[in-house]
């Protein structure tokens, strides 16, 4: 068999090919600044929304990015034949580039450089799938968590659902304010160092202030790399689809040095798993 060629990283920082055809207010970005997230209603044409989810079931449905360990249950380990909880393919524009090309990505390219400055740019993204009535929620957790402790950041995603996204299928949760904190403690979620997700150790943080953020298609939350966030289980009968995009202002060396153990324990368990 003729083996298939792994496609290119796309160059996710290029201008988009179109303008932006909506902005966000100075009044959402002072909301943003002060808590750390931010929920808008819409981001993209109401008419581009099929054309996305279409792409993004493609891709689902084809597995795509699996032979290349982009495609994998980010709450569980690894298990032949056993079906993902919550599904996540790592940079779907490497697999559909189209994606890229879309009014949505010129929206939140445009947006990324009205939150952080003039020099942001598009670094990534993703795709969280959750399966219709699955008990697995995204625990809590800062996005800086999963990064390289030598380094610090100032970045944001955000997470746009292309189906309502409501408390019983599993919207973003944020606790407001929590973007000024450190790196928290995390573990590899259920302490399971095969576990490629983590989540904020049990007891280190109590999550009472925390907020919903319930959107239509089509809308978006922003959220900067320390703001602590959780989704529910989908317990609603369709799949519960996000496309997150991963915008940075800079990553640099730290000047003091900091340890990730939970990296440490998962890149360890990594090394110590027999082949496959
Ligand atoms: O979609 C989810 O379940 C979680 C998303 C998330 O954690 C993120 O976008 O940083």
């Amino acid at each position: 068999m003729k083996p298939t060629a792994v496609p290119p990283v796309p160059d996710y920082a290029a201008p988009a090919p179109r303008p932006p055809d909506r902005l966000l207010t100075p009044e959402q970005i002072a909301f943003f600044r002060k808590n750390g997230y931010l929920a808008v209603d819409s981001v993209m044409p109401a008419a581009e929304i099929p054309e996305v989810r279409r792409i993004y079931d493609r891709l689902f449905n084809e597995d795509r990015g699996r032979t290349e360990g982009d495609f994998y249950d980010l709450t569980g380990a690894k298990q032949k034949g056993k079906k993902e909880a919550v599904a996540q393919i790592l940079q779907p524009g490497k697999y559909a580039p189209e994606l890229l090309a879309t009014q949505l990505v010129a929206n939140l390219k445009a947006m990324m450089r009205q939150l952080l400055g003039p020099e942001a740019r598009m670094v990534g993204d993703h795709a969280i799938n959750k399966p219709p009535h699955n008990s697995a929620a995204t625990p809590w957790h800062q996005d800086e968590a999963y990064w390289d402790p030598a380094k610090e950041y100032r970045g944001l995603s955000v997470w746009v659902p292309l189906q309502p996204a409501t408390k019983l299928n599993g919207c973003m949760h944020f606790v407001p304010g929590s973007q000024a904190f450190e790196v928290i403690p995390h573990r590899p979620i259920g302490d399971n160092p095969l576990t490629p997700g983590l989540e904020v150790v049990p007891g280190a943080y109590d999550f009472s202030s925390a907020v919903a953020c319930e959107l239509p298609p089509g809308g978006a939350t922003f959220h900067y790399e320390r703001t602590l966030h959780f989704t529910p289980a989908n317990r609603s009968d369709d799949f519960r689809r996000a496309y997150i995009a991963v915008g940075t202002l800079f990553e640099r060396p730290r000047a003091t040095p900091r340890r990730f153990p939970w990296r440490e324990r998962q890149a360890a368990a990594q090394a110590a798993k027999p082949a496959a």
